[in-house]
């Protein structure tokens, strides 16, 4: 794994950038001031982290194309088979708190297929890193999805909904179902993190409505990599402007994606 460029550089672009998340969490600390201040500190941290990235990545490979949350799509004019899909903070509500469980989240993409991805989390130091056919791992030891079939013994992932608000009876529905029918449903604040613990086999599956592109490419290959399937809610994979997502090992994707088209209220 390690003699792969690109994911050397994402390693070193994903190391450097959560140096500075962990550098600016003491300064968080010390702003004492109104909480507007403090949402625009953390904007500032999310844009200054997408610049250390951008840097790393665009110094190794200038032709290359890169779409970050924060500063959209620059092309260089380039027409590269190459873009970086990069979220510098997915978890930034728990960033902004305190709350360690942040990650920053970078897909490449050849020919609009994820080749290679890293997921870092900087405050646990935990990487996780995948290329297309040589497998999913984390701190480099190799993971796989876990390997459960009974949902009654699973947990399961999920982000409470914080836009579309038209979709929440559906994902009520879904959510009923599942704390009766489950072990438990986790809610972590990161869903890229939500998607590396699936990868891992420490939750065996998640769903989430409108996530965006940059919070769930990488993710996903970690997944598909360690043995896992990812869809939408329609069971295929295409994935446009809203990322409707279901996640899990073979068996509990099956069982999360039946459940949410055949319940009464659906998502539309
Ligand atoms: P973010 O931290 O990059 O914004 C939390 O449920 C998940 O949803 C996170 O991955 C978070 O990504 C994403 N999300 C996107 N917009 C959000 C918002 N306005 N509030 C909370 N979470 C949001
Ligand atoms: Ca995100």
């Amino acid at each position: 794994m390690n003699n792969e460029p690109l994911l050397n550089i994402g390693i070193k672009a994903a190391r450097k950038a959560g140096n500075f998340l962990i550098r600016s969490i003491d300064k968080l600390k010390n702003i004492k001031v109104l909480e507007k201040s403090t949402n625009d500190f953390v904007s500032i941290i999310d844009q200054e982290t997408e610049k250390i990235i951008k840097d790393v990545v665009l110094n190794a490979y200038p032709e290359h194309v890169f779409l970050g949350e924060e500063f959209g799509i620059s092309t260089n004019n380039s027409k590269s088979e190459f873009k970086w899909i990069v979220d510098p903070i997915d978890g930034t509500t728990n960033f902004l708190h305190g709350i360690s469980h942040f990650c920053i989240s970078i897909a490449v993409t050849k020919n609009d297929k994820t080749v290679a991805s890293i997921i870092y989390n900087p405050y646990d130091n935990l990487l996780f890193t995948s290329y297309s056919g040589k497998g999913s791992y984390c701190n480099d030891r190799r993971i796989r999805v876990s390997t459960r079939q009974n949902l009654m013994n699973c947990l399961i992932g999920t982000g409470l909904p914080f836009r579309e608000n038209d979709k929440i009876d559906a994902y009520l529905e879904t959510t009923k179902f599942l704390m009766l029918n489950t072990s438990g449903l986790r809610r972590s604040g990161s869903a890229a993190l939500d998607l590396a613990d699936v990868a891992r086999g420490i939750i065996d599956g998640a769903w989430y409505y409108g996530l965006k592109i940059w919070d769930v490419a990488a993710g996903f290959h970690l997944i598909q990599e360690a043995g896992g399937i990812i869809s939408n809610f329609e069971g295929d994979n295409n994935f446009d402007q809203e990322c409707n997502i279901v996640v899990g090992n073979p068996y509990i994707h099956a069982k999360l994606l039946s459940c949410i088209n055949s319940q009464k209220i659906q998502y539309q």
